[in-house]
């Protein structure tokens, strides 16, 4: 049982679920120029936003023209709170403007509303890979310190406009995914950022990442004096990297290779670089644009909590060294080795509830700050079958499993958390192949990876277990 404040929900991000991506005065966002994907083809980045079929997320599961039937199941399914993003391009279509587009703006007063007068409590993220196409084409996205100002008045225009609607606000989703630049979608996605030939990408993260947490400090600054109730937090992806034994130098391999899991919180959450990062500028001659007023601006705009995504956890052995980084589990690090004592999903990512016990307390103890489970959820193929009926036995058992491991880290270890909220609550877009049949809902959307199907939506057998879970506060599991 958890206390009666907690947040149970489910997540959601605009560009994998709204649809309506030119809707409105929409303008197009770096996630508008990525094909689909499929199962083991890595999504590309394009620059033809006009090849229309190419691109999932364009109709997605077009909640813009559903939300209200859409809200009304996620009350019937007892959600408490729902966390989804404001796509950036509805409210400032190229980035650069000075006025917001008040056809956006509308849209996202609807949503609020929708939600609030279903007792819903909207959870927003500012930022969840939809920066501006435009920002990233003509500024180089996070690589430029303007782009530092468009996002806090972005950030402003949202905390003015919903002040008294939305309290509980993070600005970067999983702004550490760039860590891995092997990987250049994560850039992209992050930060609109692409690496050039002859560029060390490791510099250039560091000058982006010092970019982004100062954005992210700046409008935790901001939106305290519009209202000192918000809750603001980062958003990061937590998967855990274990020492594949205890042999001191595999240890010694995870603790290093664990700065690269908290090096973003650390800023966030401390307001300042931590010691391991500065001497890695220093020893590789890095040169980065970090001023004293920025320094100073990083220590205010701390946050007030940590949203955290939590799927899979992940091993290092020390005397390992992959050649192929191409695998999205295990890309950033190249000593990676699987875990012989776990299974893994379909697609590869191992399913480790105890894991999320240990990420917990590992978070906790670092920070001492309220903890938000802002993901977490199973990506599978679902079989339809009869009269429109979803048996989603392996969802249930990875969400009560993981809920089962976050309650114990409540309740023996002490942990402070404030809320869980399961991925993808309603069937949308995988954002890392771009596939439909990557499915991570109670819900279920009748649409296949060709854009076909009804768009009718139908319970699965987790949807009343959720509810169920949710009713009893964590007791029915
Ligand atoms: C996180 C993202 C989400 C999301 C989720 C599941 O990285 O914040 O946007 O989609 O992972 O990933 P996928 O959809 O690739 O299975």
């Amino acid at each position: 049982m958890t206390n009666k404040t907690f947040l149970w929900g489910g997540a959601l991000a605009a560009h994998q679920f709204e649809g309506g991506w030119d809707a409105g005065g929409k303008g197009p966002s770096v996630v508008d120029v990525m094909t689909a994907g499929a199962h083991g083809v890595a999504r590309q980045i394009t620059q033809n936003i006009e090849a229309d079929k190419f691109y999932p997320n364009h109709t997605a599961i077009d909640f813009y023209h559903h939300y209200k039937d859409d809200i009304k199941m996620f009350a019937e399914l007892g959600l408490k709170c729902l966390r989804t993003s404001i796509a950036w391009t509805r409210i400032f279509p190229k980035g650069d403007e000075l006025e917001p587009n008040e056809e956006g703006l509308r849209f996202y007063d609807a949503v609020f509303d929708e939600l609030i007068a279903h007792g819903i409590e909207p959870v927003i993220t500012l930022s969840h890979f939809e920066i501006p196409l435009h920002l990233a084409r003509e500024y180089g996205g996070f690589r430029n310190r303007k782009v530092v100002d468009f996002f806090e008045r972005f950030a402003i225009t949202c905390f003015e406009r919903y002040k008294h609607k939305v309290k509980y606000w993070m600005t970067f989703n999983e702004i550490n995914n760039q860590m891995d630049t092997s990987n250049p979608i994560f850039f992209w996605t992050n930060s609109g950022v692409q690496v050039k030939a002859g560029e060390n990408p490791q510099e250039v993260l560091y000058q982006v990442a010092h970019y982004e947490l100062l954005a992210s400090a700046k409008a935790v600054i901001a939106g305290k004096k519009i209202n000192p109730d918000f809750q603001i937090g980062c958003m990061v992806s937590h998967v855990p990297i274990y020492p594949f034994s205890c042999n001191p130098d595999d240890m010694m391999a995870s603790e290093i290779a664990m700065h690269q899991r908290f090096f973003f919180a650390d800023v966030h959450v401390r307001g300042y670089y931590p010691s391991y990062a500065l001497k890695e500028f220093e020893r590789e001659g890095y040169q980065l644009d970090i001023t004293e007023e920025d320094l100073a601006c990083l220590k205010k705009g701390t946050v007030d909590y940590i949203g955290f995504s939590y799927y899979m956890s992940t091993v290092v052995k020390a005397d390992v060294k992959n050649e192929n980084r191409d695998n999205i589990v295990n890309g950033a690090l190249p000593n990676a080795v699987e875990n012989p004592y776990i299974k893994s999903s379909d697609w590869g990512w191992p399913i480790d509830p105890e894991g999320l016990r240990y990420t917990l307390n590992r978070l906790y103890d670092r920070y001492q700050l309220p903890l938000f489970i802002v993901e977490n959820g199973f990506g599978a193929i679902d079989e339809v079958e009869g009269d429109h009926q979803i048996h989603d036995q392996p969802r249930i058992d990875y969400l009560a499993a993981h809920i089962k491991a976050m309650l114990t880290a409540i309740h023996y270890d002490g942990v402070d958390v404030m809320g869980y909220t399961a991925w993808g609550i309603i069937d949308v877009v995988s954002f890392t192949t771009g596939e439909m049949k990557k499915r991570y809902g109670v819900i279920y959307v009748d649409r296949d990876n060709a854009g076909n199907g009804t768009m009718k939506r139908y319970k699965k057998d987790s949807f009343n277990w959720y509810k169920s879970v949710i009713d009893t506060n964590g007791e029915n599991l």
